[in-house]
C-alpha cells in the first residue's frame, strides 16, 4: 500500500552537511519527496512530536538536542516506505546500527546523554499521520 512517512534530518545531520546524503539514499531507494522544509523548532512542536517519550530519562536531553539547530523535515511517499525508511536508517544506537544504514555508515556515539543519530522516521502508519499533521498540517 502506498503510504507516507515523516522523516527528519536531525540537527547533527544538518550541522554535518549530511542532508543531501540522506535525501540521496531516500531517492535512491525509489521513494518520492512530497514535502521538504528546513526549520528550527522549539519545545512546543517537540513536546507534541515526542509525546510518547515524556518522562523518560533521555526526554529532556532529546528536546534540547532537537531544538539546538535547524532540522530538515521531509514527507516521503512510496509502497511500505515507513518500514523501508526505518530499514534505511538502521538501529537507534548508531554504534550498533549495521553498516549500509544511514546511522551505521554515518553515525557514532559521542558520549552524550542522548543518541545523536542523524535521522528520525515514523514507526507506524498511526505515527506517520500524527507526525505529518504536526510538521505539515496542510498535508494532513
Ligand atoms: P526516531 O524516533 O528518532 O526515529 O528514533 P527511534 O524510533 O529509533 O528511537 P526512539 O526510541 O523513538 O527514541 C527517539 C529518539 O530519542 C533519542 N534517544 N536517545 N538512551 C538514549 O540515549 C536515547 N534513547 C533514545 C534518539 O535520538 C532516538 O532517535
Ligand atoms: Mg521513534
Amino acid at each position: 500500500m502506498t503510504e507516507r512517512s515523516l522523516v527528519l534530518v536531525k540537527p547533527d545531520g544538518v550541522r554535518r552537511g549530511l542532508t543531501g546524503e540522506v535525501l540521496h539514499r531516500i531517492e535512491g531507494k525509489g521513494y518520492e519527496l512530497v514535502a521538504l522544509d528546513r526549520r528550527t523548532v522549539g519545545r512546543d512542536i517537540l513536546a507534541e512530536h515526542y509525546a510518547e517519550h515524556e518522562g523518560k530519562p533521555f526526554y529532556e536531553p532529546l528536546v534540547e538536542f532537537m531544538s539546538s539547530g535547524p532540522v530538515v523535515a521531509v514527507v516521503i511517499e512510496g509502497e511500505r516506505c515507513i518500514e523501508g525508511f526505518r530499514a534505511l536508517a538502521g538501529a537507534t544506537d548508531p554504534t550498533a546500527a549495521l553498516p549500509g544504514t544511514i546511522r551505521g555508515d554515518l553515525g557514532r556515539d559521542w558520549g552524550l546523554k542522548v543518541q545523536q543519530n542523524l535521522v528520525h522516521g515514523s514507526d507506524s502508519p498511526e505515527s506517520a499521520s500524527r507526525e505529518i499533521a504536526i510538521w505539515f498540517p496542510h498535508l494532513a
